[in-house]
């Protein structure tokens, strides 16, 4: 990695430099100088994970959070549009995912970025949103007939959310596979009573997932 350059992302982002940010990221992209997995994580994950507020007034902090998070998620959107042009060349594999987080969980980004990894596997996946209620969740599987759901979850908290979510998609959908992911599952204990079918961390996770199941 290239730590000069991670800098200077870094300092617009210090800056809210939103369009210097954002046109920065994307001249990387679209000049071929990064691919898509590596901006995702070696420069926008790490942007937030590593979000220091140098201020004292927490106010302040909290809307530098949410505003520097609003500028990777514009980045993320345009990211898509390079998910697009690849994935026209990547043969889809038969699986369909839905992405989602549980009712309370509003961390996002990785479920997101994840969906894009998803896709550039080969995977028919599908991002439905944030903070999503069980009942939603049950609905989607209606509509989508989805192999997996997977469910992103960083606050422990949430376990227990994601414990009734899992429940009630395993007694209703016991054809659909489970997946978890996110920071809250680090801990192995956190995961003892859900009922889940795999749990993926990484992109090196999610390849190997893809070759283990790729069947149709
Ligand atoms: C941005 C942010 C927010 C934003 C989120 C906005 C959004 N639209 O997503 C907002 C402002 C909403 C927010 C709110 C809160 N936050 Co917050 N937030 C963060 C922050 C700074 C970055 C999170 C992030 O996006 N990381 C980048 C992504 C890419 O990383 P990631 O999610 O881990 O995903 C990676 C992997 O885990 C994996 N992965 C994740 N999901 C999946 C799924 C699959 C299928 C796969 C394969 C892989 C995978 O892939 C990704 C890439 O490697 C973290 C700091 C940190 N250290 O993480 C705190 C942090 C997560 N927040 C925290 C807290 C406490 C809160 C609040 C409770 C604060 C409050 N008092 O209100 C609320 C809770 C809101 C809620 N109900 O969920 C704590 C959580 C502590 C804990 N108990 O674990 C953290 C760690 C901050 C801290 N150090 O205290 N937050």
């Amino acid at each position: 990695m290239n730590h000069e350059q991670f800098q200077t992302f870094l300092n617009y982002l210090k800056n809210e430099d939103k369009p210097g940010a954002v046109t920065f990221a994307t001249e990387l992209l679209d000049l071929h100088k990064m691919s898509l997995e590596e901006l995702y994580l070696n420069y926008l994950a790490p942007s937030l994970i590593l979000f220091e507020c140098d201020v004292e007034d927490e106010d302040v902090c909290i809307w530098k959070e949410h505003f520097r998070t609003s500028i990777i998620r514009t980045i993320l959107e345009i990211g898509y549009l390079h998910v697009l042009k690849r994935i026209e060349k990547i043969p889809n594999n038969g699986i369909k995912i839905v992405v989602l987080t549980p009712a309370f969980e509003y961390h996002e980004i990785g479920a997101i970025m994840n969906t894009h990894f998803m896709l550039l596997e080969g995977f028919d996946a599908y991002y439905i949103g944030a903070n999503t209620p069980k009942t939603e969740i049950l609905s989607a599987i209606r509509t989508y007939h989805p192999d997996y759901v997977a469910l992103s979850v960083t606050n422990p908290y949430n376990l227990v959310v994601t414990k009734q979510t899992t429940d009630e998609i395993k007694r209703f959908f016991p054809e659909v596979g489970v997946i978890l992911g996110g920071q809250a599952f680090k801990n192995p204990h956190n995961i003892e009573h859900i009922r889940y079918d795999v749990v993926l961390q990484s992109l090196d996770d999610l390849k190997a997932f893809s070759k283990k199941v790729a069947h149709k």
